[in-house]
């Protein structure tokens, strides 16, 4: 589907450094590029990587091993770097150098992530027109910030409030708070409340109208513009602080941690509790599960706090704590649909 057009690196000279591969290291500080209609904090940097790089990112991800591929009703998806579970990373040291070297030019970013907290982790979607992804807050055992290389085509990155357990359950269209529209090439990073409180996802559509509430529309794109979705492929790239990794020796399991705090606490979890996209595979059975759990947050306005009303999908105290599969979307949501592998 994505056959480079010119000659490009290929996987035989995968290991080559990113000087080799002549990526132009160039030091952009993040906090030039704060979007300022949007929720705190979201960055946006248009034409982050340049085409020739585009391409071949685009082929390294369609010639990927096949058993890296996962195939979810909605999309299909890779996962980088190890297991993702409730508060670590199971990691499997699986980093290719294609990765690396976009994780590279990430931390060459001033203001963006810290040393201390390099992204260990890529989780790579791709959509197909009509394709789109749930509403949802990122786990909690990631770094704060989550990082996202848009390929291929642009899209919409619609923002939510969470649901405000209180007195006046909001629809989704009520909680929408505006929208990222996402180019090719482009790079967002998001953080703070936009992060911890906020939902993001995708709505399934071929089509997308340029509006009011997109926060980062280009002057060139007038209000009612019609922009059609091609292929999207998108690098979710993440820091998962608790890095612990698994040595498999003769059928013996074997643990080392590469970084400290909190390992030992996580370990059973997360053997039994895998990443994201996992856990929306999990999630029609874990859903059932939801609506029975009792749980308050303060509301996004008037900081009340409330139990979920019925129909609702209740969510966690901590916004922080909530995994993929506390969506904070209420059960009638059409982005339910999204749960059901194909
Ligand atoms: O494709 C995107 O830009 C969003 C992906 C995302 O939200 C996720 O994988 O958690």
């Amino acid at each position: 589907m994505f056959e480079p057009t010119t000659e490009l690196p290929d996987a035989s000279n995968a290991e080559l450094s990113s000087e080799e591969l002549n990526v132009p290291r160039i030091v952009l500080n993040a906090d030039d590029f704060i979007v300022k209609n949007a929720p705190p904090t979201i960055r946006y940097i248009p034409n982050f990587i340049d085409a020739e790089m585009e391409e071949y990112l685009l082929f390294q991800v369609e010639n990927a091993p096949k058993p890296k591929w996962e195939f979810l009703k909605n999309r299909r998806l890779q996962n980088w770097g190890g297991i993702v579970g409730k508060k670590s990373l199971i990691s499997d040291n699986s980093m290719p150098q294609w990765l690396n070297m976009m994780i590279d030019k990430i931390m060459d970013l001033e203001n963006g992530f810290p040393e201390s907290n390099r992204p260990n982790h890529v989780l790579i979607n791709e959509y197909l027109p009509g394709q789109g992804i749930m509403a949802h807050t990122d786990g909690p055992a990631f770094f704060p910030m989550v990082s996202t290389i848009s390929l291929g085509s642009h899209t919409f990155l619609d923002f939510y409030e969470p649901i405000a357990v209180d007195e006046e359950a909001k629809t989704k269209s009520d909680r929408y708070i505006g929208s990222m529209l996402l180019q090719p090439r482009s790079l967002i990073l998001i953080k703070d409340e936009a992060y911890k409180i906020c939902l993001h996802g995708i709505e399934e559509r071929e089509t997308d109208i340029i509006h009011e509430k997109i926060f980062s529309r280009p002057s060139n794109l007038s209000i009612g513009t019609q922009l059609k979705r091609s292929t999207r492929v998108s690098l979710t790239i993440r820091n998962v602080p608790n890095d612990n990794l698994y040595l498999f020796v003769a059928g013996l399991k074997k643990k080392t941690t590469a970084k400290t705090a909190k390992t030992d606490a996580t370990t059973k979890d997360d053997e039994e509790d895998p990443d994201d996209s996992d856990e929306e595979k999990k999630g029609n059975k874990k859903k059932k599960n939801e609506t029975k759990r009792k749980a308050k947050i303060p509301t996004a306005k008037n900081g009340k706090k409330g139990k979920a009303k019925k129909g609702e999908t209740e969510i966690t105290e901590d916004p922080d704590l909530r995994s993929r599969d506390d969506y904070g979307v209420t059960t009638k949501d059409e982005s339910m649909r999204h749960l059901t592998k194909k």
